[in-house]
């Protein structure tokens, strides 16, 4: 079984391979629990839609040219892994974080915000009750962040950081804009044309 130390060692191997930035993950997502699984898959919901791929081998890229890798990182459980992950994320190429965490202590956010900076950390409180220790931090220790659930936004929040350099990216996000434009559009008319009861009975089909 892979120990934390192992863990460790696998992300300090990379940071020092010098990788070319092309072939490392983009977006790291991490989450304090696999528990936290159910909520923070909208990131890479978001991220798939965009046309990134999972990278699951370090050393061997998917085809996709923008790629997110994902971690369970605990901030209370394995705070040596927090601070390496989040010591590392440079060196390993990454541009930016979407880290989830959930509970009234949901620190992973906040701690890895301070320690990976200045890459910046998208936070998502994985409950409502953990809103407050993602977005509370001091003057000068900055955290971006979503509301309660809203990791499908913080995959976006990533693509936007990351479209800045790439305008692949930047036309994605359009692209995905239109779509949702267009269904609000087509809702709408849907709604009118057909009347209240029309629309649930087309709904229902
Ligand atoms: N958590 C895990 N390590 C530190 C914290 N704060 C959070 C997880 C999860 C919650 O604790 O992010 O939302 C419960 O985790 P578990 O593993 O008990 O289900």
């Amino acid at each position: 079984m892979p120990t934390v130390g192992d863990l460790i060692d696998r992300l300090e191997s990379e940071a020092a391979a010098d990788a070319d930035p092309e072939t490392t993950p983009d977006v790291g997502i991490i989450m304090g629990s696999d528990s936290d699984l159910p909520t923070m898959e909208g990131a890479y919901d978001a991220l798939t839609e965009l046309g990134f791929a999972e990278q699951t081998d370090f050393a061997d890229p998917p085809d996709a040219r923008f790629t997110f890798e994902s971690y369970v990182v605990s901030a209370h459980r394995t705070p040596e892994l927090m601070y390496a992950y989040g010591e590392t994320a440079a060196d390993r190429g990454l541009d930016v974080i979407v880290a989830g965490a959930g509970g009234k202590s949901a620190d992973l956010p906040n701690m890895t915000a301070s320690i990976a900076y200045p890459i910046p950390v998208i936070g998502v409180p994985v409950q409502e009750k953990s809103v407050d220790s993602v977005i509370g931090m001091p003057t000068g220790a900055p955290i971006v962040a979503v509301d309660a659930g809203k990791s499908f936004n913080a995959g976006l929040s990533a693509a936007q950081v990351l479209a800045r350099e790439h305008d692949t990216i930047a036309n994605e996000l359009n692209a995905y804009q239109e779509d949702l434009t267009g269904g609000v559009a087509a809702v709408s008319t849907d709604l009118h044309d057909l009347g209240i009861d029309g629309f649930r009975d087309h709904r229902h089909e």
